[in-house]
């Protein structure tokens, strides 16, 4: 209260407010004043990057008005709020995003041509913010733009990682990974230095009896990290709702630096704390799909989680309510595992601190969170030795261990007879070392628990968490099949197709309500809209072509049929039946004679994504790719009728250039091992068909759109254990084409086969976990049906168009309304309609 001005003083603040430009004098008004003030540049050294610079402060200082305006507005209307947390946010760039999203693109544009610069240029001049692995993050970023478009009252919450995920090289056809440090220049965060948080570690519990004879613990010693936020304002499509993603960065609590020691002359162990501290929010773990249990992950989750909670307790506590009404203004989601400690530090503030009754407070808690799981994979289910965590965080182990308890009470009030369920469905794995499952955790904590596709929703169901639906019910568990924003991965990615639709919609409307593209399927017969779509799609291939021909120097044929895979490199994907198919399609080009070849339609094959730095088998996947490509792209007999490339460092900038330009992408996991995958819906709502395996959302896709327009190959999920089972146990034969393409490698046409030897094993002598043998046959022929259906140009296009025109279920604000209905519990918050539509 007494940091706002006085009453009489107002009026003269109101006055002096600015709304930030309102025209485009006005933007470059603020572009220049930015340009010589904040950056102390002038006309005559003002580049692309300040340029950039600049234009991105003039946006910013306009997001961070909305952004005041609409904490206010949540605040005053105390409105239940939902807190996404999540390790990841992987959100590209962001100042085309706010440009569009708050449609002055067109304004800045003449504004900057008129200050001597286009657009495009200065808007590639932005560093992704790449604080994800791959899809879960991705998902996230989404998220975040729905809840702000949808003007639900919503908080993101995460780590400002020093480093992001890494930047890829490819130096002779092996990848390179090189940090990526990214905050050089980061005009899209305000740094809170007077929001902090001390987080602690380590220590021990002491526990004693108050004056009431109440036991109560203490936790104590140890050593403190101060947490400072971060604030990323989130514009929201036409509306003024401007949410905030809340990054938290650690820091010494003690100063900058130890001065005892430095006086001391011990200059070395002066900085140690201050860079042990420091280590916290370095770097993104650069893993998807798979746990390590390294020690500062475990910090990391705790410094995030506590932090955040200390935030949102704090928040609550400044409405004066009673704690049961915790839940009625609080909403927690979990993506994934990775914050469940949260679970157990609500818990803890509530009875070590706020002197609750433990299941007073346990009601509370599970009220509050909600938790995703986005994958059933063995190796990504996250576990935590007892060990550490009694090591970092005495307290938590304790609660959980009385969580454990109490859950297990239950469990065998429910099933006297059953001796084995208490082991099987136990919160601590009683293994050496003992575990805790932090899966487990998460389900016993929360009253709603998701999957991201129906049949993920599904398998969670009667594998991994089967006996947890026994003991809760089947009305815990629930499904919210994944979206994707239009706004980013249509409008911004692809603006001509988004036009195109426009016109035949009546308004980019279908942007705020997906669905209408069903418009669009009455002009499918329209020659003039055919004609249009199928020239967008060539102009997106050739800006691709062009991008493959600067950077890795390989001239493809924009009218060639563009076959794209970009996604993180893991065996699940099945990157390498991909490469072995193109493999198995170049010896068959190389035995046809001059003349048969003309027959075939020209491909290009394009790969992209990263490996895990600690994945040797990803890797050798890269190299063999990479290696098939410049045997392929150097054959004078095959020419434009297959090129093979690998594009460096796919990131989210880079599918926005990507997606558009695809005619079929590939996602072709093994059946039962995709959650969902999103870049499926990306593909489709661009205009690109796909083929794939019956998996995660494909399968909805094809309901959507109907099975004539997608290639689904393939064993099913429900073959997928009697399959390995035999591979194991009973025959194992390999499909005799893919057994020719293990010749050619072997022979050494692609270099050096030792350096392949292990991915053939995998599947040829080892059990071939993944079916990369049992799919190949029908995927081969499945290929064979893409080329037939991409000849006829006509059926394809009409393919096309109907396959866009059905893609409205699949936006994340669909996703969103579902949650804050059958999860969160709350409502958007009625604010006027902004002009950008
Ligand atoms: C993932 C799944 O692997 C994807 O299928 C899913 O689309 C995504 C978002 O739900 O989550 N899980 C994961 O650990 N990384 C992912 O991308």
């Amino acid at each position: 209260v007494e940091a706002s001005i006085p009453e009489p003083q107002r009026d003269a603040w109101t006055k002096h407010q600015t709304g930030g430009f309102k025209d485009k004098d006005g933007f470059e008004r603020e572009v220049v004043r930015h340009v010589e003030t904040t950056l102390a540049r002038s006309m005559f050294n003002c580049d692309e990057t300040a340029a950039y610079a600049a234009a991105s402060l003039a946006f910013r200082d306009r997001l961070i008005l909305e952004w005041n305006r609409t904490q206010q507005r949540q605040t005053f209307a105390d409105a239940k709020r939902v807190y996404y947390l999540s390790l990841e946010f992987l959100m590209g760039r962001a100042l085309d995003n706010a440009m569009l999203n708050i449609g002055q693109k067109d304004l800045a544009a003449a504004g900057l041509a008129e200050l001597g610069f286009r657009i495009e240029d200065v808007i590639s001049q932005e560093h992704d913010a790449a604080l994800g692995n791959g899809g879960l993050g991705r998902l996230a970023a989404c998220f975040l733009d729905s809840l702000a478009s949808l003007n639900y009252p919503a908080w993101g919450y995460g780590l400002r990682y020093r480093y992001g995920i890494f930047k890829q090289e490819i130096i002779d056809g092996y990848q390179v990974e090189v940090p990526d440090y990214w905050l050089d220049f980061n005009p899209w965060e305000f740094p809170r230095h007077d929001v902090t948080v001390d987080i602690q570690f380590y220590g021990h519990v002491q526990k004693s009896t108050d004056s009431s004879g109440k036991n109560v613990a203490h936790w104590e010693g140890g050593e403190i990290v101060k947490a400072v936020a971060y604030d990323v304002p989130i514009p929201g499509y036409a509306t003024p709702s401007t949410n905030n993603l809340r990054l938290w960065s650690s820091k010494a609590s003690g100063g900058e630096f130890d001065f005892q020691k430095f006086n001391n002359g011990d200059y070395e162990s002066s900085v140690a704390d201050q860079q042990r501290a420091e280590t916290i929010s370095a770097v993104l773990y650069p893993n998807d799909n798979l746990e390590r249990g390294k020690e500062l992950r475990l910090k990391q989750q705790y410094f995030w989680v506590a932090a955040s909670l200390y935030d949102i307790v704090r928040r609550f506590k400044k409405t004066k309510r009673a704690w049961k009404e915790f839940p009625e203004q609080v909403a927690i989601q979990l993506n994934d595992t990775h914050p469940t400690l949260a679970i157990v530090e609500l818990q803890r503030i509530l009875i070590d601190l706020e002197g609750l009754e433990w299941d007073e407070a346990w009601n509370i808690v599970v009220s509050t969170f909600g938790y995703t799981n986005h994958t059933v994979l063995p190796e990504a289910l996250e576990k935590w030795s007892v060990g550490l965590i009694q090591h970092l965080l005495p307290r938590h182990l304790q609660i959980i261990y009385d969580i454990n308890l109490f859950f297990l009470q239950t469990v065998e009030r429910l099933f006297p007879n059953d001796r084995d369920i208490l082991g099987r469905v136990s919160i601590i794995e009683e293994s050496n070392p003992k575990m805790v499952r932090m899966a487990f955790l998460a389900i016993v904590g929360s009253h709603k628990v998701n999957g991201v596709a129906e049949l993920h929703s599904d398998l969670i169901k009667t594998t991994i968490f089967k006996d947890f639906v026994s003991i809760f019910g089947p009305d815990k568990f629930t499904n919210v099949t994944n979206g994707v924003t239009p706004r980013r991965w249509l409008h911004q990615a692809n603006p001509k197709l988004s036009d195109l639709i426009a016109s035949k919609v009546g308004s980019l409307e279908f942007l705020r309500d997906l669905t209408l593209l069903n418009k669009i399927e009455n002009s499918v017969d329209d020659a003039a809209f055919r004609k249009e779509w199928a020239a967008i799609k060539l102009a997106n291939k050739t800006k691709l072509a062009d991008y493959i021909k600067t950077t890795i120097g390989v001239v493809v044929n924009p009218s060639a049929l563009f076959d794209v895979q970009v996604k993180r490199i893991h065996e699940y994907k099945r990157q390498q039946m991909n490469i072995f198919g193109v493999i198995h399609r170049y010896l068959t080009l190389k035995s046809l004679s001059p003349e048969e070849r003309k027959t075939f339609l020209p491909r290009v094959s394009i790969f992209g994504g990263k490996a895990a730095p600690g994945y040797w088998m990803a890797k050798q996947i890269i190299h063999l790719i990479n290696s098939v490509g410049s045997v392929v792209n150097n054959d004078k007999d095959i020419g434009d009728l297959l090129k093979v490339v690998f594009l460096e460092d796919y990131n989210v900038s880079k599918a926005e250039l990507i997606i558009p330009a695809s005619d079929i992408s590939e996602h072709i996991s093994t059946a039962g091992t995709e959650a969902s995958g999103t870049s499926n819906m990306k593909f489709v709502l661009n205009g690109g068909l796909i083929i794939g395996t019956c998996d995660g959302a494909n399968i909805e896709i094809t309901r959507e759109i109907g099975e004539n327009n997608i290639f689904l190959f393939g064993n099913l999920a429900e073959d997928v254990e009697d399959l390995r089972h035999t591979h194991t146990y009973g025959s194992h034969t390999i499909d005799p084409d893919l057994a020719k393409v293990f010749e050619a490698i072997e022979k050494g046409t692609f270099g050096d086969s030792k350096d392949f030897a292990g991915m053939i094993t995998a599947v040829r002598d080892h059990s071939d976990y993944y079916l990369v043998s049992d799919d190949f046959h029908s995927y081969i022929e499945t290929h064979a049906l893409v080329d037939e259906a991409y000849k006829n140009q006509e059926e394809w296009i009409t393919k096309c168009i109907t396959s866009v025109s059905r893609m409205g279920f699949f936006t994340s604000d669909r996703c969103i309304n579902e949650y804050a209905e059958g999860i969160w519990n709350i409502e958007p918050l009625a604010v006027e309609k902004a002009g950008a539509a």
